[in-house]
């Protein structure tokens, strides 16, 4: 049986073209890997050993937590504090920096994660996930890394990545030479190479986006959507297909594998709740960002590219439109016209 290249050869071959990458930055992604392999395994469960439902606490973002959400959160730190290769982590889970057990030895990056995105999906058996960010502890940070030692904008990210816990267990990252794909073989437990130098098509013909809050939404994204609605007898002279999981990372990971266009925009009824958007910049737009461009994709929140924004806080949301090139320059162009 001829087992294909595993998750760790290839970072390791990754590492070798990284400059000022040494075998920690390996090691480290290899942790990310065991946690998500355990994370696929609590999710795979179910209902079996009694992981859903909901669990008696609220998260920083005030939403009611999940059991799965409690427990992807505890084997992403316990996967990835004790080795040595972080300073510190931070999760959507948690709502400061989680600092290591001082028995533990402090590396020179920071892992920021979100343990199971789109977890309302759980009690449902739909599409979840793991969203995780890898950076550079800043040279001039000393002692604990503080919550300003995260603050970097998505263009410093080391390495980015997903896990998605689909009909297969899937990988997806980047360290900024292209975007590679491993499908978790569960014969002998390793995430193998299976969808190599991923590229976003450029033509696409699905939108992704919640129609609940249409009436909410700004005029450029409700002109986007509705030429798509409009089909070949609207402006855009094709028909459109509208696909929306409750899941970033299952409907970010079609708009990989497919074309298209991601929008979680900002909106009026969340103007009106003094957010910038839904989605978490550190840990669900930048990272995916990452991503996309990587395969050749844009990430906007419609008038700014979303790895350049300089965060001020570990949970600051900001709108997402991310996907084909040209589907997003077209609602940036929209964008731009209202101004
Ligand atoms: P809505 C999941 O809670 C999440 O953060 C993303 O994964 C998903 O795209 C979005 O929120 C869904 O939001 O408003 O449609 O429930």
């Amino acid at each position: 049986m001829s087992i294909g290249t595993t998750i760790t050869e290839f970072i390791i071959e990754e590492q070798r073209q990284m400059k000022g990458v040494s075998g920690e930055f390996t090691a480290l992604v290899n942790d990310v890997v065991i946690a998500c392999k355990a994370i696929s395994s609590a999710v795979r469960y179910g209902s079996l050993v009694g992981v859903l439902g909901t669990a008696d606490t609220d998260n920083i973002q005030g939403e009611t937590q999940k059991k799965l959400d409690v427990i992807s959160n505890n084997l992403f730190i316990k996967r990835n504090e004790w080795a040595g290769h972080v300073a510190a982590l931070a999760s959507e889970e948690m709502s400061d920096v989680y600092h290591l057990p001082p028995q533990y030895p402090r590396g020179k990056y920071l892992l920021v994660f979100d343990p199971l995105d789109g977890s309302s999906n759980t009690d449902v058996n739909g599409a979840v996930g793991t969203i995780f960010s890898i950076l550079r502890r800043p040279k001039d940070s000393e002692g604990e890394p503080t919550e300003d030692d995260f603050l970097q904008s998505g263009d410093h990210q080391v390495c980015a990545g997903y896990a998605l816990y689909g009909p297969s267990s899937m990988m997806v990252l980047t360290t900024g030479h292209g975007v590679n794909g491993f499908t978790l073989d569960q014969r002998i437990g390793e995430y193998i190479l299976t969808n190599p130098n991923m590229k976003i098509p450029e033509e696409a013909k699905d939108f992704s986006i919640n129609a609940a809050y249409m009436r909410f939404w700004d005029p450029p994204v409700r002109r986007y959507v509705d030429e798509c609605l409009a089909g070949k007898e609207g402006p855009r002279r094709k028909d459109f297909n509208m696909r929306w999981a409750g899941a970033m990372i299952a409907d970010v990971h079609r708009v990989l594998c497919q074309g298209g266009v991601f929008l979680y925009p900002n909106d009026r009824k969340l103007r009106a709740k003094n957010q910038e958007g839904k989605l978490r910049l550190m840990y669900e737009a930048s990272p995916m960002s990452f991503i996309i461009e990587q395969a050749g994709g844009l990430a906007s929140t419609g008038t700014q590219r979303i790895m350049e924004l300089q965060p001020t806080g570990l949970h600051q949301r900001c709108p997402v439109i991310l996907g084909s090139r040209n589907e997003v320059e077209r609602i940036i162009s929209y964008h731009l016209e209202a101004q």
